[in-house]
């Protein structure tokens, strides 16, 4: 058992009033834990997987604290969702009034004003001035099958594009549009007709290829296999998310948009990952000034509770024949309100702001690290969404079994870390926008100690 003392500071947004600091009061995972995970193993699919197994009892700032009383330091933020926080007090007050008025009518049925107001902030928000619509759905995979079903009804076109190392979900269109076969797809087929993929632009592995070329590439074999004449949507996400953090080179993002406007196929972002001030902009799509078709968003849109919205040009969201696009639960008025309160909390408490600073400690640290340590090959990504590669250190292969050492001793150690990337040996930080620097900084140097040490 180990006793850690970390300084105490302040949660800059508020939340549940827990002590901000990392505190073990047993091992990782702790008995309760252990106990729930072995009821887990009785009573839950196997297929669910956990990557942690402490059990959560209360979560705010930059902290989750479990049933064995450890308090851990979050940089998961619950796969890029609680931005905001956990438990914001804006999120939790805008959901307990709307709680004590109505909880469900199914928009469809009977609607309620929420649903318009966080349509027309989308509206707002997403790049560009053009008349715009949105439909709130209720998550990020559910959201990516409507855009893609509004893009082919637009159209008239069937294929749909998307690129190596994608990912954009779990269901059986968005399985077939996510490109890694373990643990996703495997044993899941058969997957949905019309989806091809097209090589990304990956800085890191293809050479420093330069993006403008990248693009012509996959556009040079999009139009070899399948044909413009063809293809109603081009996905992408503008930085790949469980890929591996893959920034494009820049030019790779607005060739594609270029080619697509030109040959009246839709582009759809894939934001779901990278949306609401993740990447230090609203949108990564900012970054380079691209103006998608179609924009998929979900995770940071609602502090955690499950929405997830396309927002896109009017006349393409306006295709589709009435109650052709719906569901029960989508925009639940629950979701709306928290909604609502956290897209007010990005822009009030300039969150981007807030993205661009946690991005500058991770890059300048993990540089440092990198610096010192050739097994670190790449630091990459944008704001609170930055990314190390790890590698053998003379071969420069992927280091899977590294990467899962790493993040097992910061597990022990009480600091929750998410790996991602085609080859495993991705380490990502996606610490809520909450969380204090100084915990940042210590959750840093647990992965720095257990870097050196793996
Ligand atoms: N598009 C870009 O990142 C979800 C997946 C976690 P859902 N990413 C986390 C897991 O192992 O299931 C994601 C994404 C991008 C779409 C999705 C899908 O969003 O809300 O998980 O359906």
């Amino acid at each position: 058992m180990t006793i850690v003392e970390a300084p105490t500071s302040t949660v800059p947004l508020g939340g549940p009033s827990l002590p901000q600091e990392r505190r073990l009061a047993t091992s990782i995972p702790g008995p309760k834990s252990q106990a729930l995970q072995a009821r887990k193993a009785q009573a839950v699919s196997a297929g669910v997987g956990v990557t942690l197994p402490v059990y959560i009892v209360a979560a705010g700032g930059g902290v989750l604290v479990d049933v064995d009383g450890n308090s851990l330091i979050d940089l998961g933020s619950g796969i890029a969702v609680t931005g905001v926080g956990n438990s914001a007090p804006q999120v939790v007050e805008a959901v307990a009034a709307q709680l004590a008025q109505f909880t469900h009518t199914c928009f469809t049925v009977a609607p309620y004003d929420s649903y318009i107001e966080v349509a027309e902030t989308l509206n707002r928000l997403t790049p560009g001035d053009h008349a715009k619509r949105s439909a709130l759905f209720n998550s990020g995979a559910e959201a990516v099958e409507n855009a893609v079903k509004i893009a082919r009804h637009y159209t008239g076109k069937q294929a749909v594009v998307a690129f190596d190392h994608a990912y954009h979900g779990r269901t059986t269109l968005t399985m077939g549009l996510t490109a890694k076969n373990q643990p996703y797809k495997n044993g899941f087929g058969p997957f949905a007709a019309e989806l091809y993929r097209a090589p990304m632009s990956y800085p890191y592995r293809d050479g420093g290829l330069d993006g403008v070329v990248a693009a012509g590439r996959a556009i040079s074999q999009i139009e070899k296999q399948i044909g413009a004449e063809n293809l109603a949507a081009v996905i992408i996400e503008p930085i790949q998310g469980e890929g591996g953090f893959i920034v494009p080179a820049p030019g790779f993002l607005p060739t594609l948009v270029d080619w697509c406007r030109a040959n009246r196929v839709v582009f759809i972002a894939d934001e779901v990952q990278t949306g609401f001030a993740r990447t230090g902009d609203m949108f990564a799509s900012d970054h380079e000034g691209i103006v998608p078709d179609l924009m998929v968003m979900a995770k940071g849109i609602a502090g955690g509770l499950p929405l997830s919205a396309v927002t896109g040009r009017a006349q393409i969201m306006d295709s589709p024949q009435v109650g052709g696009i719906g569901g029960t639960y989508g925009g639940n008025p629950l979701a709306c309100a928290a909604a609502l309160a956290t897209m007010a909390a990005y822009e009030s408490e300039n969150l981007v702001g807030r993205a661009r600073e946690i991005g500058a400690i991770l890059t300048g640290r993990l540089n440092a690290i990198r610096a010192a340590d050739k097994r670190v090959g790449d630091v990459r990504g944008r704001g609170a969404m930055i990314a190390i590669e790890l590698v053998d250190a003379v071969t420069g292969e992927p280091d899977a079994a590294l990467t899962g050492r790493v993040v097992a001793a910061a597990h022990a150690q009480g600091v929750i870390l998410l790996t991602c990337g085609t080859y495993g040996n991705v380490v990502r930080f996606l610490p809520p926008l909450s969380i204090p620097d100084a915990l940042l900084v210590e959750g840093l140097q647990v992965v720095q100690a257990a870097l050196a040490a793996a």
